[in-house]
């Protein structure tokens, strides 16, 4: 497989102005004509036209109304290629054939529960037709799509909807043009039997905007929320940005065949069902939370992606990153900012930072790929989350004024445009005059900083330093790194807890004004630049309690001399709530690390009564936030925890973090009694926050005591679970009673799955559920459950819950007798065949095979060689085994 490089971008030789494409929808085979017209970038010129094109059989090639003759054209497995085009403007047409019936790639055309879809980012459309499948050709499209009326009732593409009528023998068509240029990856059809759901939206200026959601019709009633989402979104981004949306029917289409999240094809957003179907009774909070912010983030993507997009696919932090943070800026706005940063760090730790640590690491902006889709994480609606931190840090130094006016600037600058990162940092700088100093090489640099800060204070001085040095460590191909610019936001608190106005501080000796116009400033955000600077806090008449990186103002591993008494401190008083989580997580974590430690030394483990009490505070504290106290109460995840080793254990960091859970729970049973008993509600389920947060809270009470397996609290689970009245409710119960091994689970299982067979999205929560299980020797019931008539290895969304729920099972996966492995192996070789994308997705759960100790390491490397020596492994697997071994 070839290696692509950003270094050896070149602008396209042609342009093409407009494309036709007609598409005659058929069950044997569909034949589509395009008809593009082409122009050259420099007048005159008249090199090769060289398109792409994959699994495509081709018909016919005309030129300007000529058919080409063989010798006119090369044709190889990846390119058709016009050997001498014209000079100047001329019209090619070219008619192939393709079978989107046997597509399970499910890229380009496919069909998914009987409708016709398609998928084209990064690459599909070249799947479709002849094309240079690049986003750098923007092109403005009219689409002509032809199919059996019955069958196929509904036709769908982006755009206005121009013409429709029937045709004979039971057929009908409909043409839409799309006023807007685009690129192929945007381009969307669908064809099918769908009903929709309805709406409009006036936008600020006054036009009226059709919505519609599209959904078999079964499933139309459980569209409320995304419609709701939506509209939210598009008030949002008027409110927050002045962006209006600029057409005049806005779609929205559900299918359950999807490799990713969804899709933001202009005007027709084509989602996984997953991320719009909901019903109390189907779907959880958090099911709730993600359709809000995944809705939100596609439809945002109208303008940051659709109307400025990227000029070649390195650029994907451009759009992605820019989306990731205005996504996540909507929700927070939506809900609580605290804990959607909280959630938004934790999956940043969880996944990003992991990949930053091993083979697979990568910069926002890459340098090379061989298969683009791979920069789509499993993780799939959320691709690139590195980039958005690097977007956040922008606003933290700017201001949200100064951002705002980037922004303008951006697509004042490059509306229509196909852009680079740069001209985004441009765009912030010039409209900011802003000194961005060493800003660019978080676009080039892989890897997540480390950033060690010493402090001391000076009584009789009054000042108060912080010492910071910083270091990027080595990554594939990377392995000397620059300090680069990170933005320190940060306060200091006195010894009541209260923060201490800051006036003036000394940055390498030299003094930089810290409040302006004689208001007091709290928080300061510190430009730290350097591989080590100091900087001095003056007027400072105690010991301060510093709390750093508040609301974690850059994406990078903090490590101070805070004692834990400090943390305690911060936990219990910092007015920064992000920073009041954060303390406790440190200090969650170095006591985890500390008994692991323990652990493997044969020592006893005993809970330290600090923490103990320091949790129970927090528990009892009816002034926070319940969502906060939720997520407060939580420990950090065990993949958290082995990433901050030598060698990862995995079977210790289980033991440990099991055993401090059941020493809470049965240390403050009564106190997690009492947060089930008040926090439950006979109300009707409502998606706000003050409801989900006390669910919240009230799950996380429950699975602790569900851990202690005594009856009391079997009792209590299973009556939590039988009374429940929506799906967050009755599937936290249920995990909470699959914890523990014996008849109450399985009869538990067996009921849930009696009750809601019927429904492919909450099966999918059942499957996850039994996969991700911890329970010893879990990979016999998982392979079990491939056999089980609901499982489908073709359908991506029962993949991820079945196969990555089990990679998500510390313990399971990485079993000694490397069982875990095998699994995988074979199951990566099966997947490969049929759709290569989730294939590469779960064979990443191997990546980080190194960390482990030998014997794993052998069984781990072991599976990966199986794999590269398979014939015919597609780009897409091979890539990640390879960079795996490397
Ligand atoms: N921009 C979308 C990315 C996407 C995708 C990429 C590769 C293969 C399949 C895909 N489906 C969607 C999704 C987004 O940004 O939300
Ligand atoms: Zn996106």
């Amino acid at each position: 497989p070839r290696e692509i490089f950003l270094k050896d971008y070149k602008m396209p030789d042609y342009y093409f102005d407009t494309v036709d494409l007609k598409f005659s929808l058929g069950e044997e085979k569909t034949i589509v004509n395009s008809k593009i017209a082409v122009y050259p970038r420099i007048e005159g010129s008249t090199p090769p036209l060289v398109l792409d094109g994959r699994d495509l059989s081709l018909v016919s090639i005309h030129l300007n109304g000529k058919a080409l003759k063989e010798e006119d054209y090369h044709l190889d497995a990846r390119h058709l290629t016009i050997r001498s085009p014209p000079s100047g403007k001329y019209d090619l047409e070219i008619v192939t054939d393709i079978c989107p019936q046997k597509n399970t790639s499910l890229e380009g055309l496919y069909k998914s529960s009987g409708n016709f879809c398609t998928q084209c980012e990064a690459e599909g459309f070249r799947k479709i037709t002849f094309y240079q499948d690049r986003p750098d050709i923007m092109a403005k499209y009219t689409v002509r799509i032809e199919a059996d009326k019955s069958l196929y009732p509904v036709l769908l593409s982006n755009g206005n909807l121009a013409e429709q009528g029937d045709l004979e023998d039971g057929r009908h068509y409909a043409v839409w043009e799309d006023p807007f240029k685009k690129p192929s990856y945007l381009f969307a059809l669908v064809a099918g039997q769908l009903q929709s759901r309805d709406d409009t939206f006036i936008t600020h200026s006054g036009r009226m905007v059709s919505l519609r959601i599209w959904t078999p019709a079964d499933d139309v009633p459980k569209t409320v929320h995304a419609m709701y989402s939506l509209k939210a979104a598009m008030k949002w981004d008027e409110d927050v940005f002045g962006l209006e949306y600029d057409l005049d029917l806005f779609n929205v289409v559900a299918v359950p065949d999807f490799n990713m999240g969804a899709m933001e094809n202009k005007s027709l957003n084509i989602f996984n069902s997953k991320l719009v179907l909901a019903s109390p009774e189907t779907a959880t909070d958090a099911d709730y939370a993600a359709i809000l912010g995944v809705i939100g983030h596609e439809y945002f993507h109208n303008w940051t992606g659709n109307r400025v997009t990227c000029r070649d696919w390195f650029q994907l932090s451009l759009k992605e990153g820019l989306t990731v943070f205005r996504d996540q800026e909507f929700s927070s706005d939506m809900g609580s900012r605290t804990v959607k940063r909280i959630a938004d760090v934790s999956k940043l730790r969880n996944y990003q930072f992991p990949q930053d640590a091993g083979p697979m690491a990568h910069p926002v902006r890459p340098h090379s790929y061989i298969k683009m889709d791979n920069f789509y994480t499993v993780c799939s609606y959320d691709p690139m989350y590195q980039g958005a931190e690097v977007v956040r840090m922008y606003k933290t130094l700017l201001g949200s004024q100064g951002f705002r006016k980037g922004m303008d600037l951006y697509f004042k600058r490059h509306d229509g445009q196909a852009v680079t990162c740069e001209d985004f940092f441009a765009a912030m700088r010039d409209a900011n005059d802003a000194d961005f100093a060493n800003f660019l090489l978080w676009y080039s640099q892989a890897g997540t900083p480390v950033v060690k800060v010493n402090t001391s204070y000076n009584p009789e001085a009054h000042t108060f330093s912080l010492k910071f040095s910083q270091e990027i460590p080595p990554t594939p191909g990377q392995s000397v790194k620059e300090p680069t610019f990170i933005p320190v936001a940060m306060g200091l608190l006195d010894s009541t807890g209260k923060d201490i106005p800051l006036s003036t501080v000394y940055h390498n000796g030299t003094l930089l004004s810290v409040s302006s116009n004689d208001q007091s400033v709290c928080t300061t955000v510190l430009r730290v630049t350097k591989k080590e600077e100091e900087f001095v806090f003056t007027n400072i008449f105690e010991r301060p309690i510093p709390s750093l990186l508040r609301g974690y103002s850059a994406p990078v591993r903090l490590e101070s001399d805070l004692t834990d008494s400090d943390l305690f401190f911060l936990l219990a008083n910092d007015s920064d709530e992000f920073n009041r989580w954060e303390a406790g997580q440190v200090l969650a974590r170095k006591l985890m690390l500390h008994l692991v430690d323990d652990l493997q030394h044969n020592k006893p483990l005993v809970l330290n009564s600090n923490f103990v009490e320091g949790f129970k505070r927090i528990l009892c504290d009816s002034s926070l936030d319940k969502e906060f106290v939720a997520k407060a109460i939580t420990l950090p995840g065990e993949g958290e925890i082995m990433d901050m080793m030598g060698v990862a254990d995995p079977d210790a960091v289980h033991a440990v973090r099991t055993f401090i859970r059941k020493q809470l729970a049965s240390k403050l049973r009564s106190e997690f009694l009492s947060t089930v008993e008040n926090n439950r509600s006979s109300e009707e389920y409502v998606f706000n926050h003050s409801n989900l947060a006390r669910r919240a809270l009230k799950n996380v009470a429950l699975a602790y005591l569900g851990c202690l397996e005594e009856q009391e609290f079997t009792n209590l689970v299973l009556h939590e679970y039988k009374t429940a009245t929506n799906m967050t409710e009755q599937f936290a119960a249920l995990v909470a009673i699959a914890q523990n091994p014996g008849k109450t689970r399985d009869d538990a299982l067996a009921d849930f799955y009696g009750k809601w067979q019927h429904d492919f999205l909450v099966v999918n929560k059942w499957f996850a559920l039994q996969a991700m299980s911890d329970i010893p020797g879990n990979v016999e019931n998982v392979r079990k459950l491939l056999s089980h008539p609901a499982f489908d290895l073709r359908n991506p969304n029962k993949v991820y819950s079945l196969i990555g729920g089990f990679c998500g099972s510390p313990v399971n996966f990485h079993a000694k007798d490397g069982l875990g492995y095998k699994f995988l192996g074979e199951i990566v070789l099966q997947l490969d065949k049929l759709n290569p994308q989730v294939a590469s997705r779960m064979v990443s759960a191997f990546s980080r095979w190194r960390r482990y100790d030998e014997d794993r390491q052998k069984l781990a490397k072991a599976q990966l060689e199986r794999i590269m020596s398979t014939n015919g492994l597609s780009e897409n697997v091979f890539e990640i085994a390879s960079k795996s071994l490397a």
